[in-house]
Order: structure tokens, then C-alpha cells, then sequence
């Protein structure tokens, strides 16, 4: 009898744990193309164009394997609509003897398979996802006892167990972390290297024109369209971001320019999530370019931080928290998530660059998802749950296990202090520092208070207000609370009117 081994659109690895010890002859291998998961939350057109693409081509990869693959495609005429029902109709085509699938990327979906099992009266064997570097038992042993979870500590960890950029038990270069020298303001002239781009071929000609069709109404541009769809086009992008661009990525990590998109980040998230790129062979290659001198350390550093570092560190507090982790609400936030962050529309030009690229690319880079548009929903309080729906639906690379953590903890502060030890909030000066945005804005970024000051500058210190009895303790605001200590009455009043007077117009849904 055959085993029924089910790739979900974020398992696209040819050596994941679920097809491991598969017996070709025999065996099936299902991928599904499923309503519920395009429409749970509305996904961004690219976002699903590009994992059903990446998915039928993976297919026909494992066919080529001589995998007996079956492929339920979206408009399918016997489609159910999702993985459960499409799962159970595939056990009565193929009477297996049991379902093997790796570990999933969200909770609700975990929660799925496990019924399964009683659901069917059937057997479900459920797999580590080994493409990570640290399972979540693992990282719960790492947590356990520990008061505060710091990234940085669980990074060492993490540089160690796998011996990356180590030399004698010691970091490279003598220190673990080279972010200082990762700030550097976007300057001119600077000569940023065009993004990978593939061209389309029938299969994800005929995906966009499925996606069109079906998902018309959803947020986002769906062309042009140039993600990589196959692992060998993934690892084209890979090698050209180690060529072009990792030299400058520790510099420019920071930095946000209009018009500029791209910058120096890898724009590997895409590969890395759905499984057409691995994390270790990833960080190994820019380590490899480091060693020939290819790369510097600050850049080289920088990069694996992300991959080894943080990507492990926000799956470990996903599991480890999981399912309160999605109601945590320590600012009490309740505002809807203003119309601006679906239309742009919107007279901040950061804000607006921002949308529009998002829209555009279904990608923003780190900073502009974190200063600018996480930075807007924290001080205008957003309620955590609608500013997570957003982040999971517009990004390409999103998925619940590596959204949420983001989201919640580090833009939101909703989780108390679990994951950053202060809110990321910042006045329009942060911005303007670290982008060429202020210069085309309606708003006046030295303005403090008045009708054409810059929003984020009140804003900021009404925030700091607000939360004063939940924040006022926390050593790392103590200059911001004691700067805010010294404005007499009549500043703080001015300051309190102009934030209730703009987030009022936020919520007449009036441009601001
Ligand atoms: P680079 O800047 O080139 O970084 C290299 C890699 O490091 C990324 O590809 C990614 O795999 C990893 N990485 C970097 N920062 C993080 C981080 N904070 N958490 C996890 N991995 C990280 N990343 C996602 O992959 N999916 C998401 O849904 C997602 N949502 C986010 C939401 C918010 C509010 C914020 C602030 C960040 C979010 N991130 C998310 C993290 C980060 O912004 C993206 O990984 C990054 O922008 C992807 O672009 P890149 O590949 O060019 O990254
Ligand atoms: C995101 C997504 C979408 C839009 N569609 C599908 C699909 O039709 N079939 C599928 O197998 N996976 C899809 N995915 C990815 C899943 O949502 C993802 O596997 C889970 O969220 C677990 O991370
Ligand atoms: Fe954004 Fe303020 Fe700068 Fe305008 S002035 S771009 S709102 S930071």
C-alpha cells in the first residue's frame, strides 16, 4: 500500500522531510492548490501567483524525479476548496496506507493535520521541518528559565552549534555583531544594482491569468511579474545578490530612498520561506564570500544575523507562544487599520512611497515595514489583530510563524516586551535621517507642532503620553520620559491637540 506525502506551497524543497524515504513506485505525492488558504486572509495577487507558479513547477520537478505527483490544481472542476476536504478525497482515490507531511507554518493549520488523524480514523505521521537550524524544542530548552529572550544571545547560540563565521571558538573578526556600522544614511549617487528578474514561461503565464481571473479583487499589482519560481532560478538570484550586492548590505541596511525599492537587501525571503532556497546553504554562501575576500565582515555578519539569527529567533517565539501569541494586547490598541494602508492614500510621503511599493511589488524592505509603516500603526495605535491580517496579506514572503513575531512584538509592543525590550517608535527625524522621503513631503519634518508639522513628530510624544503608566519604567525610555518631563503644560497640551485632532480626521477616514 502507498504512502499519501502532502507538500504544502511553503514545502517546495526537494529534500524535505516529508518526501525523505519516499518510495516512487508506490507512493503519492499531493500538492494542492486550495481557496481557503488564497482567501483566509486576501492574499496579495503576486503572493499567490508566486507560490501556485513555484508550486507546478516543483511538480513537474518531482515528476521528473519519477514522483507519481497529484496535483489538484485551483479550477480544477472537483476542487473542494481546502486542504482538509481535498486531503480526504484524495485517501479515497488512492486508499493509502497513511498521510505523511512536514510541520506547517501556521498554528491553525497544525491544528488541522492533528484532527486529521481522528477525523479519517486514518494515520498521520507529522515531521520536523529540518530546514530550520533550531526545532522548536529546541528553542524552548534555549528559553526555559531565561527572564528575557534576547535575539543577540540566541544568535551566538546559534553561530556556535553551526560554527558559522567562527574561528577558534571565537567570532570572526573578534565581535559578534557589526551593527554599528550598519547606519549609514542613503546618500547620492549611489549605484544600485537592478533586482533579479525572470522572465515568464507558459506555466506562469497561464497561473497569471488564473490569479486575474479568481482573485481580481484582492489588494496588489499582479505584473509585472519577475519573482523566481524554480529552486534553479532562486539560487541565480542567490549568487547574484552575493555578487552585486552583499558588499553593501551591512552600510545601507538602514536606509530607505524614493524610488528605490530595492536597495542592497537580497530579496531572498520569497525562496527562503517557501523552501526553494535553504537558510544554511544560504548564510554558508555568503560566508564562503567573506572568506575570498569578496565581502566584508560588517556586511557578511549583518546578513547571516538575519537568517541565523533572526528568522530562527521569531519562529522559536512563534511555537514557544503560540496560540496566545495572537491576542496579546499589552497597549490595549483598538484602532481599525486606517483605509491609507490599502489606497496610499495619503499626503505623508513615507507612508505613501511605502504603500505604493508594497502594492506594487507585494515587498517592502525591513526598515520601511518596521520605521515607517509598523512605527505609523504603533503610535496611532492599531489594534494588533488588523495590523497582522495586513502584514500577512500584502507580503510575498509572509507567513504566519515569521509575520506575527513582527508584527506583535516588534512593531506593536503588543507582547509586552517578549521580543524587543522598547517599542520601536520614532518622531519624523528618524525617518528623515535614514531616508530622502521628507524632502517631497507636504509635511514639514522640523515641525513640532501646527498644521503642516510632521504627523510622527506629535504623534511620537502623545504615545509616550498615552502609555506613560505601562511605559513610563522601562529603562530604555527614560531619556525620552525625562526629555518629555521637562515640556511645560502648555507644549504638552499643544502636543496632545494636534494628535487628537489628526487621529480624529484618521478616523472620519478624511486624508490626512
Ligand atoms: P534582507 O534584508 O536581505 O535580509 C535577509 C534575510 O533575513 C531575509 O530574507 C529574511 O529571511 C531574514 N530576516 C531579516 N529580518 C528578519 C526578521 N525580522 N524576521 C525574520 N527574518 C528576517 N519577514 C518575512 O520573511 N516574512 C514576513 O512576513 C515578515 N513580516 C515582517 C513584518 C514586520 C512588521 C517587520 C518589521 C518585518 C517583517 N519581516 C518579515 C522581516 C523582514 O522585514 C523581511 O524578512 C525582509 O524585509 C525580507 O526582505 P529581504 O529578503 O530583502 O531581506
Ligand atoms: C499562502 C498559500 C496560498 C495562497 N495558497 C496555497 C495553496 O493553494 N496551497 C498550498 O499548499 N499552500 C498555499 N499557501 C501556503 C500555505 O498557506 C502555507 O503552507 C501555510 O500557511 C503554512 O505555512
Ligand atoms: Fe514622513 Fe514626516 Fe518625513 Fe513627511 S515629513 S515623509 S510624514 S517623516
Amino acid at each position: 500500500m502507498s504512502i499519501l506525502r502532502l507538500i504544502l506551497g511553503d514545502q517546495l524543497s526537494h529534500d524535505i522531510s516529508s518526501l525523505r524515504d519516499s518510495d516512487p513506485d508506490h507512493d503519492i505525492v499531493l500538492l494542492c492548490e486550495v481557496y481557503e488558504e488564497a482567501t483566509y486572509v486576501k492574499h496579495h495577487k503576486k503572493k499567490i501567483a508566486f507560490l501556485f507558479s513555484a508550486m507546478r513547477h516543483f511538480a513537474t520537478e518531482l515528476r521528473e524525479k519519477r514522483h507519481r505527483v497529484d496535483y489538484i490544481q485551483l479550477d480544477d472542476e472537483k476542487n473542494t476548496g481546502s486542504f482538509t476536504s481535498e486531503v480526504e478525497r484524495a485517501i479515497k482515490r488512492h486508499d493509502p496506507k497513511k498521510i505523511v507531511v512536514t510541520f506547517p507554518g501556521e498554528y491553525r493549520l497544525l491544528k488541522a493535520i492533528q484532527g486529521w488523524a481522528e477525523l479519517f480514523e486514518f494515520e498521520v505521521e507529522i515531521r520536523p521541518d529540518d530546514r530550520f537550524l533550531c526545532s522548536p524544542e529546541e528553542f524552548n530548552t534555549w528559553a526555559e528559565g531565561r527572564k528575557q529572550l534576547r535575539m543577540e544571545f540566541f544568535y551566538r547560540e546559534m553561530r556556535k552549534r553551526h560554527d558559522i563565521l567562527m574561528g577558534n571558538g571565537e567570532p570572526e573578526g573578534g565581535q559578534w555583531n557589526y551593527d554599528v556600522e550598519n547606519r549609514k544614511p542613503p546618500k547620492d549617487g549611489l549605484k544600485i544594482p537592478q533586482p533579479y528578474k525572470s522572465k515568464l514561461d507558459a506555466v506562469t503565464r497561464e497561473v497569471l491569468d488564473l490569479v486575474a481571473e479568481k482573485f481580481g479583487n484582492h489588494f496588489g499589482d499582479l505584473e509585472p511579474f519577475y519573482f523566481a519560481v524554480t529552486r534553479d532560478q532562486a539560487l541565480y538570484a542567490l549568487q547574484k545578490f552575493i555578487d552585486e550586492r552583499l558588499t553593501h548590505f551591512g552600510d545601507y541596511q538602514d536606509a530607505m530612498m524614493e524610488g528605490e525599492p530595492w536597495m542592497y537587501h537580497s530579496h531572498l525571503s520569497f525562496y527562503l520561506n517557501c523552501g526553494l532556497l535553504n537558510p544554511l546553504e544560504t548564510a554558508r554562501k555568503a560566508e564562503r564570500a567573506y572568506h575570498e575576500g569578496r565581502a566584508p565582515l560588517n556586511a557578511v555578519e549583518g546578513f547571516i544575523r538575519q537568517i541565523i539569527g533572526w528568522r530562527e529567533y521569531v519562529r522559536g517565539i512563534y511555537w514557544l507562544k503560540m496560540p496566545r501569541y495572537a491576542d496579546e494586547n499589552f497597549l490595549d490598541a483598538e484602532r481599525k487599520l486606517p483605509r491609507l494602508y490599502w489606497n496610499g492614500e495619503t499626503k505623508m510621503n513615507c507612508l505613501r512611497q511605502c504603500v505604493k511599493e508594497t502594492k506594487e511589488n507585494a515587498y517592502a524592505h525591513h526598515i520601511q515595514r518596521l520605521m515607517v509603516l509598523g512605527n505609523f500603526a504603533l503610535l496611532t495605535g492599531v489594534d494588533p489583530k488588523q495590523a497582522s491580517e495586513w502584514y500577512l496579506s500584502v507580503y510575498a514572503d509572509a507567513f504566519e510563524w515569521v509575520e506575527m513575531p513582527n508584527v506583535t512584538g516588534m512593531i506593536l509592543f503588543a507582547d509586552g516586551g517578549l521580543l524587543g525590550s522598547k517599542p520601536y517608535a520614532g518622531g519624523g527625524n528618524h525617518i528623515n535621517k535614514m531616508s530622502t522621503y521628507c524632502g517631497n513631503c507636504d509635511y514639514s519634518v522640523s515641525k513640532k507642532i501646527g498644521a503642516n508639522a510632521c504627523p510622527f513628530n506629535y504623534l511620537y510624544w502623545d504615545f509616550l503620553i498615552r502609555h506613560k503608566e505601562r511605559l513610563g519604567n522601562n529603562p530604555r525610555l527614560s531619556l525620552a520620559y525625562r526629555s518629555l518631563s521637562k515640556r511645560g503644560d502648555e507644549k504638552l497640551e499643544a502636543i496632545r491637540g494636534d494628535a487628537r485632532y489628526f487621529l480624529r480626521a484618521l478616523e472620519r477616514g478624511e486624508q490626512v
